[in-house]
């Protein structure tokens, strides 16, 4: 590690490098020097194919906006460019944002409302990237219908013991399979309109100064390129209404926080003058869609013994899986308070 993390342009020299955040993906550290902390990370390359054009999109979003406060610089290497691959991981630096914080949950309206502050004015800040110039550093990475097709494939060769302990959440999903076709109906009709998203607006990838909650950093910017303004609502929404982590293994405890929600309507309205009558009207229709696309996956990975997302224990993605249908069902039963609330905020 210290051989790959000397190749960056780091100031002092190396003291420490452990293990660090909760991410389900890549692989993180924290990189102490004599002088600065710095977060390194290898991507994940059985996820990411062509972990170059991640680097490449975030290249450009700084090319457009060079004097962002927004995102985090990435540290150069030494010989030029800001990666290096080693054994096939490509990894990376970026320093670490001292003084901020996540959360991994949310305890407070306000935390959700500067979340989505945070998320809006990302995507504001970039919006004038023409979006074919973003690589998909996952191709198809929200499409429903292919997430559903490999539930299907990943179902097809479970085996019985998994089949049968997860049989109640797959007849959820088939009963549930209609939410993607509201949401594709409009984008196919260019009413939902493609723009620069960062796709995977998890609470916890916005970093909070805690001196000043006004100043703030998305991060994680893997999957940033083109995808739907209610992809980065909805997974907000589906990462802040309820106050527990995706594994909780106590299902009584997942419950759709309203006044969370309102919170994130209150933040995100900040986008109100650029979205379209069809964005506003399907607000909830987009939390419904990104709650149901995480359980699938979390399902199919489960059927799949566990290729994708890490675990730390043996029936992880099942429960994982679990609490996201659970929480779309307590969504359906104040969905008509919940559209009226997304009302007020985005009209
Ligand atoms: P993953 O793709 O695996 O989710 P992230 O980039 O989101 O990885 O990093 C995982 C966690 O590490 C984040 O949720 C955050 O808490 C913390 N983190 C990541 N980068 C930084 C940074 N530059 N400064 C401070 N904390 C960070
Ligand atoms: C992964 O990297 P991380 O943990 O922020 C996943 C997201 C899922 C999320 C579920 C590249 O995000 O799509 O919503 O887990 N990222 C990728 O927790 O698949
Ligand atoms: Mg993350």
């Amino acid at each position: 590690m210290k051989e790959i993390a000397n190749q960056f342009d780091l100031k002092g020299d190396i003291l420490s490098i452990e293990p660090f955040g909760n991410g389900h993906i890549n692989r993180t550290f924290l990189v102490k020097t004599t002088d600065a902390n710095y977060v390194l990370q290898g991507i994940n390359g059985n996820i990411f194919k062509t972990p170059d054009s991640i680097i490449q999109n975030i290249e450009l979003l700084w090319e457009t906006e060079p004097n962002n406060h927004v995102i985090l610089p990435m540290v150069a290497t030494k010989a030029g460019g800001y990666s290096v691959t080693a054994d096939n991981v490509l990894w990376r630096v970026v320093p670490f944002a001292e003084g901020f914080t996540s959360y991994e949950f949310i305890e407070e309206p306000w935390q959700a409302e500067k979340a989505a502050v945070a998320f809006a004015t990302f995507m504001k800040t970039f919006a004038n990237i023409d979006t074919s110039r973003l690589k998909a550093t996952i191709p198809n990475f929200h499409d429903g219908y292919l997430r559903y097709q490999q539930l299907e494939d990943a179902y097809a060769q479970a085996s019985a013991i998994r089949k049968d302990k997860a049989k109640d959440l797959y007849a959820f999903a088939q009963s549930h399979k209609v939410i993607f076709d509201i949401i594709q109906k409009e984008v196919d009709a260019q009413r939902i309109p493609i723009r620069v998203t960062h796709n995977d607006t998890k609470i916890n990838n916005v970093l909070i100064n805690k001196a000043n909650p006004d100043d703030f950093r998305v991060i994680d910017l893997d999957t940033v390129m083109q995808g739907i303004l209610l992809y980065d609502f909805g997974d907000m929404v589906r990462t802040s209404v309820s106050p527990t982590e995706e594994n909780e293994a106590d299902e009584s405890k997942i419950i759709f926080n309203t006044d969370f929600f309102e919170a994130l309507c209150k933040g995100y309205s900040v986008m109100n003058p650029v979205m379209t009558q069809s964005e506003k009207e399907n607000i909830v229709n987009g939390a419904k869609y990104m709650i149901f696309i995480i359980g699938i996956r979390f399902l199919a990975d489960y059927y799949n013994n566990d290729v994708y997302y890490k675990i730390s224990f043996p029936e992880e993605n099942y429960i994982r899986a679990r609490n996201q249908f659970a929480l779309l069902k307590r969504l359906e039963e104040k969905e008509e308070e919940l559209k009226a609330i997304a009302k007020k905020y985005f009209k």
